[in-house]
């Protein structure tokens, strides 16, 4: 029998069923974009397929309405928990003018948004963790309890931002929880290639914070970890690193062919444990799930994701008059 192991976290039914249900709002608006792309429709996809576990997991540990976010470009999962909309990302993927982020500026996955404490952050990989540790530092001179929560992949862990940032917030123990979301590649680089040490989560020592190595098809398994890295933070102990485990499950971005560098039979065995299956299994053995909630859910989800991609490709463009906007000073 399967054990329930969310109540034990605290986490209600409803709690675990709205996390799978933006797990598979990701999945799904995600599925669509790299539709959108191959008709020619969208520019660029950048996936965050196999990753909506630890993305979900960890957003649903932090306090939604306090805590900021420093996501990477596959956070799907993390910016739909904090409050963006299928409808903010799809403005986003056919770069309109409505589009949250920037205007339609940047690239698709430079998720921004100040009302829901996402903050923007740049192409150059790791950026955004120095930008973390500095709120981190602003919160503990102002003596707010928010965390700071910022994520990153496996091979931007060899970024000197991660390891100045980290030093940074070990010394003056702030409040932020780093989460390496490691998906075993880095564009066409295994992760045997990219680090010496066994696991990213051993760096933690040198920096003087714990570090966790989770499975990150796991939502729990993550949530746990995040929540106890952010009352960690919240007590003023210091930062954590968390380093959660999982698959890229397309290639890097639509630009990327992975048959060049991995085998299909290593992503079809990734695909096995996928955590859309794994994850509606468990809900579906306690009977949290059923077949038909499951359908109701993926019904509602594909017509808000229909909605959405109507609505942003019949929106308006920027306005070429906008286009020194946010550049120079008004
Ligand atoms: C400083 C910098 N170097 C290189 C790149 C090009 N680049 C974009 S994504 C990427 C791979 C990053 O891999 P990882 O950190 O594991 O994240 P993943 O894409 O696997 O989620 C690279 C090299 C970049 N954007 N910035
Ligand atoms: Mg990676």
């Amino acid at each position: 029998m399967t054990e329930n192991r969310h109540d034990k976290l605290g986490l209600t039914d409803e709690q675990v069923l709205e996390m799978f249900r933006t797990m598979l709002l990701a999945r799904r608006i995600d599925e669509r974009m790299w539709l959108l792309n191959r008709a020619g429709k969208i520019p660029f996809v950048i996936s965050c397929q196999g990753q909506e576990a630890a993305q979900v997991g960890a957003a649903f540990a932090l306090d939604r309405k306090k805590d900021y976010v420093l996501p990477y470009y596959r956070d799907l999962g993390v910016v739909l928990a904090f409050g963006m909309t299928a409808k903010d990302l799809m403005l986003s993927g056919f770069a309109k003018a409505e589009d949250p982020n920037s205007g339609g500026r940047q690239m698709p996955g430079h998720f921004g948004q100040k009302k829901n404490r996402i903050v923007t952050g740049s192409s150059p990989v790791t950026t955004q963790v120095p930008h973390a540790v500095g709120i981190a530092l602003a919160g503990k001179m102002e003596k707010k309890d928010f965390v700071s929560f910022v994520t990153f992949g496996e091979g931007s862990s060899n970024q000197g931002d991660f390891h100045e940032g980290a030093n940074f917030a070990g010394v003056h123990k702030l409040p932020v929880i780093f989460m390496v979301e490691n998906n075993k590649y880095a564009i066409s680089v295994p992760v045997s290639k990219q680090l010496a040490c066994e696991n990213v989560s051993d760096r933690a020592q040198g920096y003087g914070m714990p570090g966790f190595t989770v499975d990150g098809n796991d939502p729990l398994a993550v949530y746990a970890a995040v929540k106890q890295a952010a009352e960690r933070g919240r007590r003023g102990e210091g930062p954590s690193l968390i380093e959660a485990v999982s698959y890229r499950l397309t290639a890097h971005s639509s630009d990327d062919d992975d048959r060049t560098y991995r085998l299909k039979e290593e992503v079809e065995a990734a695909r096995q444990e996928d955590s859309i299956h794994t994850f509606s299994a468990y809900l579906r053995e306690l009977g949290i799930l059923t077949e038909q909630k499951e359908q109701e859910m993926q019904d509602e989800i594909m017509e808000l994701v229909n909605e959405a991609t109507d609505y942003a490709e019949n929106a308006a463009y920027a306005d070429p008059d906008t286009i020194f906007k946010h550049v120079y000073a008004e």
